[in-house]
C-alpha cells in the first residue's frame, strides 16, 4: 500500500531556543499514581502482518523481537496525575512557553485574536494562542469534569520531566507495541483485527463521518474520552489505539526496522522527531488510519499537540 495516508500530525512548532524548564523536584520524587500492568516480556512478532502499514511509516518488515520484564501504565497519565507534577514542581510545559498549542478547528474555545489560523497541508489544525493542557480547547477552555481525561498539549520533552519526577521512562517503541498487542499476535488492533464489535459497537475512539468537517460521533467522542473508556486490552491496558497519539522513548526511523537488533530495540541513535504510537481521536481510515497496534508516527520533541499524551514504563529488575 501506498501512500494514500499522508501526514495526519499537527504541523511541529518551530524552534525558538527554548528549553524546557527543569522539575525542581527530586527525580523520582513524585507521586505517581497511575495503575502499572507488569508484564513479563518476551518474544513478539512487531510490524505490520496484514498489509495495513503507510510504506512512508516504516511498519515493515515484520520481525522477532523480545523485550525483557516491564511495566507499564495501564491508562495514558491524566489530568489529575499532571496537576499533582506541576503542583509538586512548579513545572511550566512547552506549550506554555511558547505560547501557543495546536488544537482541532472544531474544538477551538478562544478569543478571535488568540486563533493563528490553520496549519499550512494540515488545514484542521489550529495555532490556538494560550491553548496548553489546562487549556485544551484554548483559553475559553478549563479543565473542569476532565480530572480523569489524558492530558494533553504536553511535548515530548514535557513527557519526560514528569517521568523523571515519576522515577520512570517512556516506553521503548517495541516495549509500547509489545504491550498493545496484549498477547495477540499479528493483530490489527489490541482486541482483534475486526474494528467492531459482534453488536456494531465501537471499541475505541476514533472519527466517524467525514473527515475532518462531519464528526457523526458513533463512538460518543468529538475529542478525547476519559482513560478508561471501552475496554482493556489482555494485558489490562485502556486504549492504546485511539484517543490520544502516546510519545515513546525512541527517535523515528522510517528505515528502523531493517537493521533493528531483536532485542530490547531502543530506536535510532539520532533523529528529528521522536515516536508516537496508537493514534487518536481525529484518525479515520480516509486519511489517518493509524490506529492500529502496529502503526507508528512521529513529531519533533518540542511539539504539543490537543490530541497528543502519553504513559510510562519501567523496567523490572531481575528478583
Ligand atoms: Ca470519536
Ligand atoms: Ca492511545
Amino acid at each position: 500500500m501506498s501512500d494514500e495516508h499522508p501526514p495526519c500530525c499537527a504541523p511541529a512548532r518551530p524552534v525558538a531556543g527554548l528549553s524546557p524548564a527543569p522539575p525542581t523536584a527530586t527525580a523520582g520524587s513524585g507521586r505517581h499514581e497511575v495503575e502499572q500492568v507488569v508484564l513479563a516480556g518476551g518474544e513478539f512478532v512487531m510490524g505490520d502482518s496484514i498489509g495495513d502499514g503507510n510504506t512512508g511509516d516504516g511498519e515493515t518488515p515484520v520481525h522477532p523481537v523480545r523485550v525483557s520484564p516491564f511495566s507499564i501504565d495501564a491508562t495514558s497519565v491524566t489530568n489529575a496525575d499532571f496537576e499533582r507534577f506541576v503542583a509538586d514542581t512548579g513545572y511550566r510545559t512547552e506549550a506554555e512557553l511558547y505560547g501557543f498549542s495546536a488544537v482541532f478547528h472544531l474544538a477551538v474555545a478562544a478569543e478571535p485574536d488568540e486563533v493563528m489560523g490553520p496549519a499550512s497541508g494540515t488545514p484542521w489544525w489550529t495555532g490556538v494562542r494560550r491553548a496548553d493542557w489546562r487549556h485544551p480547547n484554548g483559553s475559553q477552555s478549563d479543565l473542569d469534569g476532565l480530572d480523569d481525561y489524558p492530558v494533553v498539549h504536553v511535548t515530548w520533552n514535557d513527557a519526560i520531566a514528569y517521568c523523571k519526577w515519576a522515577g520512570r521512562r517512556l516506553p521503548t517503541e517495541a516495549e509500547w507495541e509489545f504491550a498493545s498487542r496484549g498477547g495477540l499476535e499479528g493483530a490489527r488492533y489490541p482486541w482483534g483485527d475486526e474494528l467492531l464489535d459482534d453488536n456494531g459497537e465501537w471499541r475505541c475512539n476514533i472519527w466517524q463521518g467525514v473527515f475532518p468537517e462531519r464528526n457523526d460521533l458513533d463512538d460518543g467522542y468529538l475529542t478525547t474520552a476519559p482513560v478508561r473508556s471501552f475496554q482493556p486490552n489482555g494485558y489490562g491496558l485502556w486504549q492504546t489505539v485511539g484517543n490520544v497519539w502516546e510519545w515513546c522513548a525512541d527517535w523515528f526511523g522510517p528505515r528502523y526496522y531493517k537493521f533493528t537488533p531483536d532485542v530490547d530495540p531502543q530506536g535510532p541513535s539520532l533523529g528529528s522527531g521522536r515516536v508516537m504510537r496508537g493514534g487518536s481521536y481525529l484518525c479515520h481510515d480516509s486519511y489517518c488510519n493509524r490506529y492500529r497496534n502496529a502503526a507508528r508516527s512521529s513529531n519533533t520533541p518540542e511539539s504539543s499537540m490537543a490530541n497528543t499524551g502519553f504513559r510510562t514504563a519501567a523496567l523490572i529488575a531481575p528478583a
